[in-house]
């Protein structure tokens, strides 16, 4: 049937490929997909202007969470004119309703999906997966790349993020499941002890199935690494410190944690962690031999000040992770600080979690935030990511969005 198989589709990345060819691409096609994040929009409408030059016949399909963020009547108002359809939430059931409803709606708001065993893997061959592999062997000298333990929206709702923006609910893998994916990993795509795969859920809320998917991953001599978010506030109770020691031993070997904020303004994250709750789980994870990854935001409320940004060193200095970054908050749509009145404006394209022309507090101004991000990433330049490192190991450039 159409568009269920491989055969059918082709894959363009504008990370890899050039305008002529992904226009190229697109001469013959039916329907046409994006999936975007709110800072290529105007990308992908100046993409549209010209497809159509070329083929005026193809539907154009929108998903990801570039459009997750707007109510139905927003979305078909803001960018109707250029796209047919909109997917907001999980793609999978949505997608196909498309291909084969010639009556389906133009905005389809999929439902959490709870059982995800019955779908297919990601097939990591149609999006040329080849191509990102070596590019972060190239870039980083490792083999990287990442998959999904969990699955959905997120049921905090942290100012900043709009993981939660369409559903506040998480969907579940199978251990099962997972450990299949994983094998395909090890066997198709080469990833062994020495390979690093990044876990890309928004963060893993550890339970008995992750814990069982650390066993059968020992079990089946999967052996490649990986790296996982925790909200740290969920990692520090006894029985999970418990399954941490199960992850450790399954490869587990990074642990990242948001920490966002100084100690006097975290209240104002929306995220359910307290500074005590942080130190407790910084102190657990270094004790168990994980790398600690510490995120802070600056400006994220308009009560930041150089003082409270200037905290940040001795509570860095005591939590005392292995690798610490700084962004600038930029209101994301579908964020719970994003207020369509005050924030359409801002040119997402032009922004970037690292840097912006739009954020300011009470008593900083948008270079106020740059500098002290910068006097903050030299001061813990050691310890600093991979991006914001100013070293010569660092073929990234700052700022960069892919
Ligand atoms: C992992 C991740 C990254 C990784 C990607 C790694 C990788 N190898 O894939 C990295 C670090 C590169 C990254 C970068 C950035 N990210 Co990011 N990222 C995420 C994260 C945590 C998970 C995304 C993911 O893979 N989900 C799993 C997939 C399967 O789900 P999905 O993307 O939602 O897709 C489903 C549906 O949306 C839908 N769908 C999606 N596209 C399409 C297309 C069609 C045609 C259809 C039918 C359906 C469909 O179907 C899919 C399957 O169900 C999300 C948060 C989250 N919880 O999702 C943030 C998130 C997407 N990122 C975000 C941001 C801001 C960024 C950056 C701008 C940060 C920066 N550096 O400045 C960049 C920019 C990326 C870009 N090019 O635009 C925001 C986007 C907010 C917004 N309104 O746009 C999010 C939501 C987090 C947040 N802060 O709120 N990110
Ligand atoms: S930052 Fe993490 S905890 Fe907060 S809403 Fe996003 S995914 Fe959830």
């Amino acid at each position: 049937m159409f568009g269920f198989v491989p055969e059918q589709y082709k894959f363009f990345s504008q990370e890899f490929d050039s305008e002529d060819e992904i226009l190229k691409g697109c001469e013959d096609a039916d329907y046409i997909g994006f999936s975007l994040t709110s800072f290529q929009v105007n990308e992908a409408l100046r993409l549209i202007v010209k497809i159509k030059k070329i083929n005026r016949n193809a539907k154009i399909i929108w998903g990801g969470y570039g459009v997750n963020g707007f109510s139905s009547e927003k979305i078909i108002e803001l960018y109707g004119k250029y796209v047919d359809y909109f997917i907001q939430g999980p793609g999978e059931d949505g997608w196909v309703r498309i291909l084969t409803d010639s009556n389906s709606p133009r905005v389809i708001r999929s439902q959490i999906i709870t059982d995800f065993d019955k779908y297919p893997y990601p097939d990591r061959d149609l999006i040329r997966i080849d191509r990102n592999l070596k590019k972060l062997m190239d870039l980083e000298g490792v083999r990287k790349t990442s998959m999904e333990m969990q699955r959905g929206g997120c049921p905090f709702k942290c100012k900043f993020c709009a993981a939660g923006s369409f559903q506040n609910k998480r969907g579940w893998r199978s251990a099962d499941n997972i450990i299949g994916e994983m094998e395909i990993l090890r066997d198709k795509y080469g990833m062994d002890k020495d390979s690093m795969v990044l876990m890309s859920d928004a963060e893993i809320l550890i339970d008995e199935q992750i814990v069982k998917m650390a066993e059968m991953k020992v079990e089946r001599n999967i052996d490649f690494k990986f790296g996982m978010n925790v909200v740290a506030s969920t990692i520090i109770q006894s029985n999970k410190i418990k399954y941490l020691e199960k992850l450790a031993k399954a490869g587990c070997s990074e642990i990242w944690m948001g920490v966002e904020s100084d100690p006097t303004l975290m209240h104002l994250t929306g995220k359910p962690i307290s500074p005590e709750k942080i130190k407790s789980a910084f102190k657990i994870t270094k004790d168990l031999g994980f790398i600690r990854k510490a995120y802070f935001i600056l400006g994220f409320t308009e009560e930041e000040t150089e003082q409270t940004i200037l905290n940040r060193i001795p509570f860095v200095e005591e939590l005392d992770p292995d690798i610490v970054g700084f962004t600038i908050y930029i209101p994301v749509p579908g964020s719970p600080g994003y207020n369509h009145e005050k924030h359409g404006n801002i040119d997402f394209e032009k922004s970037c979690e690292y840097q912006n022309l739009f954020t300011r507090t009470k008593t900083l101004s948008n270079s106020d935030l740059r500098y002290w991000q910068k006097y903050l990433v030299d001061y813990f330049k050691e310890k600093a990511t991979y991006r914001q490192k100013e070293d010569t190991s660092n073929k990234l450039k700052i700022g960069n969005k892919k």
